[in-house]
């Protein structure tokens, strides 16, 4: 047994959930843990009107008792406010009202290839659940790997480093104490600067019917080395993250460490070089690798970065095909958000800490937290780490 977790929901349906499967029992849990993630999710400039409906909450229906963990399968459950502005259209049963379908694929979303792969006629069908409305349920089941990953001394972070043409500076190296006020920032970037500058380009792109994408980078620190493995192309942690991270809607790049800027450079800019001292034990002074080397963590923050597009539903619709006539025709056009980078870094986030927690299980067992956190400390010890 793994960690592992899988959603269900869509958009405007009656609600989403979340089941989690292998967590240890003992993890102790209150509604706080689960739902500050799941506002900070809502947070972020650029946001469209349906962040003002929503007041996302986590429901747990299974595997947690008086606050712990059981270490059965924990079932969560997200109600979408909107759903009574939809009940018609999104009714799970024949309604009496006549329901139109929607017949105008848009460019950069999941509805042309989703209708022809599922022979379904009405793009709703598959846009509902396309839609990143389903990052809810992500970051609900993420916290519940941060709660295990707190646990063993882990700490999972996030900023934005880019929207559209603005690009934050790149800061000294980071530390845990620079995230405590980064939700502060109405982009989420650490650069008060290039924050406002992200601000006014974001509000210049919804006047003029834009979307923007951008860049957001996950930390983890206090990472013990030799998570994942070298021996398996499947085991190797960066392949396990670059999946987790890519799988989040709207994304088209993920990079660890430096990532594909290390492509032009030369061999001695590109590697951390060792060194050792009595009070690091083995350290690096850089750490453009991310922090994993053969597909294993090395001990120093793990880093990811995401390229999000900009989003496809667009106020100002791009040029499609009425797939009922195969008539010219503009796609739907639908309420949107205008830029979902600040969004993205909390679902990257949930996604990491998802991808660690599986690691950490993989590498000390996990029916029982203590069991873990014991097998962690005669690792640490055997390897002298010095966290
Ligand atoms: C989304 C479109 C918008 C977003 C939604 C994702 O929703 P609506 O079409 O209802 O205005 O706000 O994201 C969320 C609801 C959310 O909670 O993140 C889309 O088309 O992907």
């Amino acid at each position: 047994m793994s960690l592992r977790f899988t959603t269900a929901g869509e958009s405007h349906g009656p609600g989403l959930v979340a089941v989690i499967e292998g967590l240890p029992a003992g993890i102790e849990l209150s509604p706080d843990d689960l739902n500050r993630d799941l506002a900070r999710r809502q947070l972020g400039h650029g946001r469209g009107g349906r962040m003002k409906i929503e007041k996302d909450k986590a429901e747990v229906t299974a595997g947690v008792r008086h606050g712990r963990t059981l270490g059965s399968p924990v079932a969560l459950r997200i109600e979408n406010r909107d759903f009574a502005n939809w009940e018609e259209r999104m009714n799970p049963w024949p309604v009496d009202g006549q329901v139109d379908e929607v017949h105008l694929p848009r460019p950069g979303h999941a509805d042309l290839a989703g209708i022809q792969k599922f022979g379904l006629t009405d793009v709703r069908d598959v846009l509902e659940r396309a839609s990143a409305r389903e990052t809810a349920a992500r970051v609900a089941a993420g916290t519940l790997a941060k709660a295990l990953l707190r646990d063993l001394g882990v700490s999972v972070h996030s900023h934005v480093i880019r929207i559209g043409s603005v690009t934050a500076p790149e800061p000294e190296r980071l530390t845990q104490e620079d995230f405590a006020d980064v939700d502060e920032s109405p982009v989420r970037c650490l650069d008060a600067a290039a924050s406002e500058a992200m601000v006014a380009e974001i509000d210049t792109a919804r006047k003029a019917n834009e979307s923007l994408g951008g860049i957001f980078e996950v930390i983890a620190f206090g990472v013990v080395p030799g998570l994942g493995s070298h021996v398996s192309w499947d085991e190797r942690l960066d392949g396990r993250l670059a999946q987790a991270v890519m799988s989040i809607q709207s994304m088209k790049g993920v990079g660890i460490g430096d990532g594909f800027d290390l492509a032009g450079r030369v061999g001695s800019a590109a590697h951390d070089e060792i060194f050792w001292s009595e009070e690091h034990g083995y350290f690096r002074e850089t750490n453009r690798a991310g922090g994993l080397e053969g597909g294993m963590t090395t001990g120093t923050p793990l880093v990811v970065r995401g390229a999000m597009k900009p989003l496809p539903t667009l106020t100002k619709p791009l040029r499609s095909v009425d797939i009922a006539t195969k008539q010219p025709a503009q796609a739907l056009r639908e309420r949107t958000d205008s830029c979902t980078v600040p969004a993205g870094g909390v679902v990257g986030e949930a996604m990491v800490a998802l991808v660690l927690g599986a690691a950490y299980r993989e590498k000390l067992g996990g029916d029982n937290l203590e069991d873990m956190r014991s097998a962690l400390r005669a690792y640490e010890e055997r390897i002298e780490w010095r966290r």
